[in-house]
């Protein structure tokens, strides 16, 4: 158990071409607006808001296969992996608010360019491993593992706007937790690489803590090495969760889903984290709207130490009446 107290930095990713809808881009500021920073106040280290990255605008970006934006997306990765890898270089345990899940691609790369020995942990209503052939939709959000892992390099045609990534996982260094929307391409990409995968049956019958329990032993029971924690808002139920762009019934409840990050923290291994996928335009009301971006706050305080339990011990003794 590693506990070196790390500061944190946070980025801001509005970046929403992964996906065709609008909203997702003001992701980050939903999640600043629902006290972020503040709810950081008593983290025992500095907490750093680096702000929001900014993404060039590209005028012709044609599909390629069916895969749409490829340029636009190749492009605002590379600023994330940039971004991402200054960030972990720095000494800060890096935060990376979401935008689309095609961020990951950037982000995964640029921690393993500080970290090449680093873990993923994916949680998540869907798999995002289509590659572009599988694609059902063409958006690079429902793809990102696939452009990680070197088992698929040869899947995956040279897609403008990537030329700059190579793949650098492999698929034993991948867990999923949360799966219950899993195109057909994808269930063979699981399979035939046989990634850990926890569906939302699994957890219904292992429970979580046992879910857990066998994720950071695959991951981490050889060797202790970074996690990065890649956290899509829909995981959890859309009752939680409403404001995201992809719903899916039957999804993690309030008590799993901080659950998983508490034990994340608890390794003292946690590295980077994304939180994707909030949508502040989707919501049916203002209600809806904050409550999917407070959970997200809950979510990233919780890896990052809060606990349950009663938070970081000021006081050590009960104080006496005078
Ligand atoms: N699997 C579908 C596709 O490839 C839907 C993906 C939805 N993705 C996200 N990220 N919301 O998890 O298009
Ligand atoms: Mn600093
Ligand atoms: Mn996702
Ligand atoms: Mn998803």
């Amino acid at each position: 158990q590693q506990n070196r107290a790390q500061s944190v930095a946070i980025l801001g990713a509005p970046f929403s071409k992964g996906q065709k809808r609008g909203g997702v881009e003001h992701g980050p500021k939903a999640i600043r607006d629902a006290g972020l920073v503040e709810r950081l106040a008593n983290h025992k280290n500095p907490v750093h808001d680096l702000g929001d990255l900014s993404f060039p605008y590209l005028e012709k970006d044609d599909s390629f296969i069916n895969v749409t934006s490829p340029r636009t997306v190749g492009r605002a990765n590379q600023v994330v992996s940039e971004a991402v890898s200054k960030a972990v270089e720095a000494g800060h345990t890096t935060i990376l608010l979401g935008g689309d899940h095609s961020l990951a691609i950037g982000s995964v790369k640029g921690h393993a360019q500080q970290r090449p020995d680093l873990c993923l942990i994916w949680v998540d209503a869907h798999a995002d491993i289509n590659t572009p052939e599988t694609s059902p939709s063409g958006n690079l959000h429902g793809q990102p593992v696939a452009f990680m892992l070197t088992e698929l390099k040869d899947k995956i045609p040279d897609i403008p706007g990537f030329s700059w990534m190579k793949p650098f996982l492999t698929a034993k260094d991948v867990v999923y937790i949360g799966l219950r929307d899993v195109d057909p391409g994808e269930h063979v990409i699981l399979k035939d690489l046989g990634i850990q995968s926890f569906s939302m049956r699994d957890i219904d019958k292992l429970g979580i803590q046992k879910v857990m329990e066998v994720t950071l032993d695959h991951l981490l029971a050889r060797k202790k090495r970074p996690i990065h924690l890649s956290f899509d808002i829909d995981a959890f139920d859309p009752s939680l969760a409403p404001a995201t762009g992809t719903p899916v019934n039957g999804g993690l409840t309030y008590r799993e889903g901080i659950y998983i990050t508490e034990e994340i923290h608890n390794t003292g291994l946690l590295s980077v984290m994304d939180l994707v996928e909030v949508n502040p335009m989707l919501g049916a009301n203002p209600e809806a709207v904050e409550a999917t971006a407070s959970l997200a706050v809950d979510v990233i305080t919780s890896s990052l130490g809060q606990t349950r339990e009663g938070a970081l011990a000021i006081l050590h003794t009960v104080p006496n009446t005078a």
